[in-house]
């Protein structure tokens, strides 16, 4: 009897300790690589023919592209309207295809380069290399003006403090808005708006190939920011392919990765 009972207080004390270091190795996975968190991922396939970039997602192509739905930036819950975007590729670019339901789409900046992450937007943030330092990020409001900014970021360890090199521009970037609505007026009653964006392969500087190769894993995420009344930012909301899980779109150890297919 006696004995039994020492085992069973051994064996207790053991299944104690080894429960204790189960949570202490736990702790350290969780402390030591956050970034070793799963991210959502998306498989690129290839155009069928040609696609006017136009802002009407109305080629074929579109058709055979998954639609992966934005949510909340910071914690992934679903956003008040259909946030949707779409990816392809061809040998020469790399093309996006967002959805926005919008009861009421409107821009005031119409300058090239101009701060669009002010007003209503949509916004694309490309990492090639995976190393989490440089991308290139690209943004188009509903009057299809267009701001794009190489950026450098110190990274996760230093709170991805960045800085983005705004004369920096896309050669033979495209891109086109259709505006179900007035995408121009504030206080209209629209419906949605919709963007089409092409990136030439050959301005993709950090990419190892050019263009893709298949099964090659680029680091990207894609953004909406809807900002209701201009005067009013409590009813502004952001929307992210992958979530990232702070109030900020430069974490680049939050893009999604994105997969090429030939
Ligand atoms: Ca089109
Ligand atoms: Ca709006
Ligand atoms: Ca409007
Ligand atoms: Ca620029």
């Amino acid at each position: 009897m006696f004995v039994r009972s020492v085992m069973k207080c051994f064996m207790l004390h053991y299944a104690r300790v080894a429960c204790i270091m189960l949570i202490g190795i736990l702790v350290n996975i969780m402390s030591e690589s956050p970034s070793a968190q799963d991210v959502k991922s998306y498989t690129i396939v290839r155009a069928d023919g040609k696609i006017a970039i136009d802002g009407r997602l109305d080629e074929k192509a579109w058709d055979k592209a998954a639609e992966a739905v934005l949510t909340e930036t910071n914690t992934g819950n679903k956003v008040p309207k259909k946030s949707t975007v779409k990816l392809l590729w061809d040998d020469t670019y790399l093309y996006f295809a967002f959805y926005c339901e919008d009861p009421d789409a409107w821009a005031t900046l119409e300058k090239f380069d101009d701060p669009l992450w002010g007003e209503e937007v949509v916004e694309v943030f490309i990492d090639p290399e995976d190393k989490e330092h440089t991308y290139y990020e690209i943004e188009v409001s509903p009057i299809n003006t267009v701001v794009d900014l190489f950026i450098l970021n110190a990274g996760q360890a230093n709170k991805g403090r960045f800085t983005g090199w705004k004369d920096w521009n896309m050669k033979g970037f495209k891109s086109g808005v259709y505006v179900e609505g007035d995408g121009k007026t504030e206080g209209t009653s629209d419906t949605y708006w919709t963007v089409e964006m092409a990136f030439p392969f050959d301005e993709i500087w950090t990419a190892e190939n050019r263009p893709p190769q298949d099964g090659d894993m680029w680091r990207i995420n894609c953004y909406r920011i809807e900002r209701g009344k201009s005067n009013d930012r409590n009813d502004d909301w952001y929307a992210a392919f992958n979530p990232t899980q702070r109030p900020s779109f430069h974490t680049p150890w939050q893009f999604g990765k994105f997969y090429f297919q030939k």
